[in-house]
């Protein structure tokens, strides 16, 4: 997969690597053939859940004993784009990306395109009409999150006996495929019932001190009693909701419903003392599968250009007391 002169590069990167410069665990050099290394873009550490998904990967990597050259982007798509040229220039093997948000990627993928390196898109989406600028995606059904969400609020306005709820969305970050398709989901599943109305949407962009501005400026300009539910679109956001609406004498789960997405395990205790009424979860664990892919790649393997996780969702409903910890 890669020229004599490109694999000396790639060991003298290995032997970088092998200095922790950037968390390699990679094959001792001189094996029969030098680990295979991936170049990994992460979006940033916003959320329990991205540092969740970070380690997912190191700890795959490491299993496998590939390199694992990863670049933290902390939220910025042009580091992003940076990040992914460096890999291209050290001709990695595989090059792994979570995009932070869905456009503005066809030039640098068409660059990695051009020089043979697979793309594996893991997490969040691309927008694009090319599938062939990348080999793979893997990562969750972010519409079916969404439905869960909606699915579990009916249940709630049945048991509730509701006439109409007010619900308020603190979304993610903008243009980005969970946000979008965590939204539309939610709408795909309540939209025909007449008993919920969507009065506002605010962006927390998945931030937790984001999610505390949100919900101030709800509580603000609706009032407690003008609020019947929040639909946050991740734990961060949600448990910054909470705090906002204690501290202002609310009991976040009982007078105001909260529907939340992720499953860390701050969250899900939140949930278990009846502070939180639903989790749509959300795995980091992404990692294992993504090397899978990438070992198969490196024998020439076809793999599935699709690929979704298994997930579930967490409510006041279900007996949670066996649930094992979340390790996020
Ligand atoms: C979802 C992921 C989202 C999480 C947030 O797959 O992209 O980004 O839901 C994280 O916690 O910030």
């Amino acid at each position: 997969m890669r020229h004599v002169m490109s694999r000396l590069l790639a060991l003298a990167l290995l032997a970088l690597c092998a200095l922790g410069l950037a968390g390699c665990a990679a094959k001792a050099p001189g094996t029969a053939q030098s680990a295979l290394v991936v170049g990994f873009s992460q979006l940033g550490s916003e959320s329990g859940w991205r540092i969740g998904n970070t380690a997912s990967m190191e700890q795959a990597a490491e299993r496998w004993g590939f390199g694992l050259m990863m670049d933290n982007a902390n939220q910025r798509q042009d580091k992003q784009i940076a990040a992914i040229r460096s890999f291209i220039s050290y001709q990695v093997d595989v090059i792994v990306f979570s995009p932070i948000v869905e456009t503005g990627w066809t030039n640098v993928l068409t660059e990695a395109k051009k020089a043979g390196i697979p793309v594996i898109i893991m997490d969040r989406m691309i927008e694009t009409d090319d599938d062939g600028l990348y080999t793979a995606y893997i990562g969750a059904d972010f519409l079916a999150e969404g439905r869960r969400a909606g699915e579990y609020l009916l249940k709630k306005a049945d048991a509730m006996g509701a006439e109409h709820l007010n619900v308020v969305e603190i979304t993610g970050t903008e243009e980005s495929t969970p946000m979008r398709e965590r939204q539309a989901g939610f709408m795909q599943a309540v939209d025909g019932d007449v008993r919920i109305s969507v009065i506002e949407r605010v962006s927390g962009d998945f931030l937790r001190s984001k999610g505390e501005e949100c919900m101030r400026y709800l509580l603000k300009k609706y009032g407690a009693d003008g609020i019947d539910v929040v639909y946050s679109h991740n734990d961060e956001m949600t448990l910054g909701a909470l705090d906002v609406l204690e501290a202002a004498g609310i009991n976040p789960g009982k007078d105001i419903v909260l529907i939340s997405v992720d499953g860390q395990q701050e969250a899900v205790d939140a949930l278990k003392e009846g502070r939180i009424n639903c989790i749509v979860e959300c795995t980091p664990d992404l990692g294992e599968n993504v090397m899978r892919m990438v070992d198969a790649l490196s024998r020439g393997e076809e793999i599935p250009k699709q690929n979704h996780p298994e997930e579930t969702v967490f409510t006041e409903f279900d007996d949670l007391s066996g649930l094992a910890p979340r390790g996020y």
